[in-house]
């Protein structure tokens, strides 16, 4: 075999390797979180850091839902006004771009976004890549309803 001959299938395996470490970083892991009158189900997704997702939140309830995730408050702390706990705390920030979509509606970017709101009969799609490990309370806060047990938990590891 010649020495160029031997050096073009080295070149040609390296393209290969590259190429499947690329198409596999590619991969996107789907989850769909039913949201309904006062419950998600689940009410425990765990995502896998690093790997895009694509979270979809389906409102199969009879009034409008909302969607939050951020650090659990700690235990005993009497929480009146959610926005003040929620936007300074939410999981969508410092992990890039987060875009969500209203099938029907638009989509919406951003990279501190804190709130995802789902008119009842309506799906949102919610795709970014989960960087920030951690166990990280969900809720809705419409009103009464984090009260009435509309909460989980997303764990990310
Ligand atoms: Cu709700």
């Amino acid at each position: 075999m010649n020495r160029w001959l031997v050096l073009g299938v080295v070149a040609a395996l390296l393209v290969l390797v590259t190429y499947g470490g690329a198409s596999g970083a590619g991969k996107e892991q789907k989850v769909t979180i039913v949201l309904s009158d006062f419950k998600f189900t689940p009410a425990t997704v765990t995502l896998q850091a690093g790997m895009p997702a694509e979270v979809t939140l389906l409102n199969r309830g009879a009034v409008i839902h909302e969607f939050s995730v951020y650090a659990t408050p700690p235990a005993g702390k009497k929480i009146t006004e959610w926005d003040e706990w929620v936007i300074p705390n939410t999981y969508f920030q410092g992990i890039g771009e987060v875009n969500s979509e209203i099938k029907g509606f638009g989509t919406t970017n951003g990279t501190a976004l804190f709130e995802f709101e789902v008119p009842k009969g309506r799906s949102v799609a919610i795709k970014f890549v989960p960087n920030r490990k951690g166990t990280f309370e969900m809720a809705c806060h419409q009103e009464g309803h984090y009260e009435a047990g509309m909460k989980g938990v997303l764990v990310v590891k």
